[in-house]
């Protein structure tokens, strides 16, 4: 029988059960220490060559660090009796090292490239930052307006989009912000003017801000230029007023709309927010942009010697500006060096030719067709000039603005027309654009798929009856994206 001091477990196929298991693994695993790990380590100075393995066992339990073979020095922290086994045991454990070195950088490369980008991260935490931070003042981004820089305008020219609105249309202007912003302006984070004859409040001003990609600014008109001057006769305003309202003239009874055509003809371009400032376009709230732009329309201008954009014209309502062209007739008889070569004439007057060098009257009946003023992209320097500053000034005087109800549209329109060559005006034949009640729809393939316009190309104002393009196409040619009606 063997004794308990020399008992081994057996592994006993015909006696298995958990406590065999165990007892051979542990029997095992004490036989690989003793038999392979112990003599790996290093060997103690005082059991060398003395090799008693009581005396060993008594070494490791001595506090005091073991004294090496000096040969073996430098790898003291290997477990090997020379440096040849220690060298041997590192060459062949050589691959294995290199193999999961290798696995390693292929893992870690994988999850780099699938981690969010430095500038996301710092992005995501700005945003963070800023939010928990106007959270806990209890301020408004406009609060930190001042203090915060403002963003950076991406486009190449001094420009700004301008609206004139009321606080009223906030959901409105925000429509037409977001729309603008995202077929055009986030590319170019071109300023945003907003002009009121009120104070804005900071609801809109919190809400618009937001909606830009660009920098915001907030103008007061002032009260002059938004009131009825002291050479008009009020009493023949008011009776003027009542006599359109009873044939049902559009904006007939407003004294409003009238400032604000007024204000729109002679003053926004002199807002001093606006000094700093080239070129504008003109945004209405309310208004759609049915296609992505995918140029800058101020450099295109610019580089096309170009100083007055739009894309839709129409006829204007015959009693709104009853004497507007004679006076602008008498205006140019004053003012005949204002008049350009080969101007647009033919446009403002049916079968007329445009102007030649050295003319000095105009003729012919006024057709009515001007460019719808609610979508400008135009030089600011033009308004600026001597020749529409006189214009303006003349009119202003003669009080249609009030006695009848002028529109800056026609306004605009006869000056572009006549006192520039009709090459510097352009129609934007690519661009979507819709107010209310009329849209159009670039015609060609490519501005429509190009700009992933949303808009029918069979709702096309622009050979409608009502409208005096064709004629514009007679007399400066069709532009790009222009043409007749396509099916979809
Ligand atoms: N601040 C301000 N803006 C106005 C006023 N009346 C009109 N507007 C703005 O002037 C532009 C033209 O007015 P709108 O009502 O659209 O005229 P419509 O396009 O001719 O029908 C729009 O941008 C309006 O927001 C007003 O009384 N105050
Ligand atoms: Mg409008």
């Amino acid at each position: 029988m063997d004794s308990p001091s020399n008992f081994r477990p057996r592994r006993d196929q015909s006696n298995f059960s958990f406590e065999s298991v165990r007892d051979y693994f542990w029997d095992s695993l004490k036989t690989l220490v003793s038999d392979r790990i112990m003599p790996l380590l290093p060997v103690p100075a005082s059991a060398s060559g003395q090799g008693s393995s009581s005396a060993s066992a008594s070494a490791y339990k001595d506090k005091a660090a073991p004294r090496m073979n000096p040969s073996a020095a430098p790898l003291m922290f290997l477990p090997y009796r020379s440096k040849a086994r220690a060298w041997q045991r590192v060459l062949q454990l050589a691959p294995f090292v290199l193999v999961l070195g290798f696995f390693a950088f292929v893992f870690s490369h994988f999850v780099y490239r699938s981690a969010p980008k430095r500038e996301t991260l710092n992005r995501a935490s700005d945003i963070y930052t800023e939010e928990a931070f106007l959270s806990t003042y209890g301020l408004t981004k406009q609060d930190l307006a001042g203090l915060l820089p403002a963003p950076r305008q991406l486009g190449q020219e001094k420009a700004s989009l301008v609206m004139l609105v009321r606080n009223s249309e906030l959901n409105d202007a925000l429509k037409s912000i977001r729309m603008m912003e995202d077929r055009f302006n986030h590319h170019y984070r071109y300023p945003w003017t907003f002009l009121n004859d009120e104070p804005f409040t900071p609801e809109f001003i919190n809400y618009t801000t937001g909606m830009a990609s660009g920098k915001t600014q907030y103008g007061l008109i002032e009260k002059d230029q938004w009131s009825i001057p002291t050479h008009i006769d009020q009493e023949k305003v008011q009776k003027n007023m009542e006599e359109m309202v009873s044939k049902n003239v559009i904006y007939a009874g407003s004294m409003s709309y009238r400032h604000m055509c007024r204000y729109n003809s002679g003053f926004f371009y002199r807002h001093p927010l606006l000094a700093e400032y080239d070129w504008y376009w003109r945004v209405e709230p309310g208004v759609e942009y049915f296609c992505d732009l995918q140029y800058d329309p101020f450099t295109f201008l610019k580089d096309h010697n170009k100083v007055y954009g739009f894309v839709m014209s129409m006829y204007e309502y015959d009693v709104t500006i009853s004497s507007l062209w004679d006076h602008t007739k008498d205006f140019i008889r004053d003012h005949p060096e204002y008049l350009a070569a080969d101007n647009s004439l033919d446009f403002f007057v049916d079968g007329h030719s445009p102007s030649r060098e050295g003319d000095t009257e105009i003729d012919g009946k006024y057709n009515l067709c001007h460019f719808w003023s609610n979508f400008e992209i135009a030089d600011l320097r033009f308004w600026r000039s001597k020749a529409y500053t006189d214009y303006f000034e003349y009119l202003d005087k003669q009080g249609g603005f009030f006695y009848e109800r002028w529109g800056d549209a026609p306004i605009h329109s006869l000056a572009a027309g006549l006192f520039l060559p009709k090459s510097q005006i352009h129609h934007f034949g690519d661009i979507g654009y819709r107010h209310p009640p009329y849209s159009r729809c670039p015609q060609d393939e490519e501005s429509h798929t190009s700009g992933r316009c949303y808009c029918s190309r069979k709702e096309h104002f622009d050979d409608d009856g009502y409208s005096c393009l064709p004629r514009w196409w007679k007399v400066a040619g069709q532009s790009f994206g222009s043409g007749i009606k396509k099916q979809d």
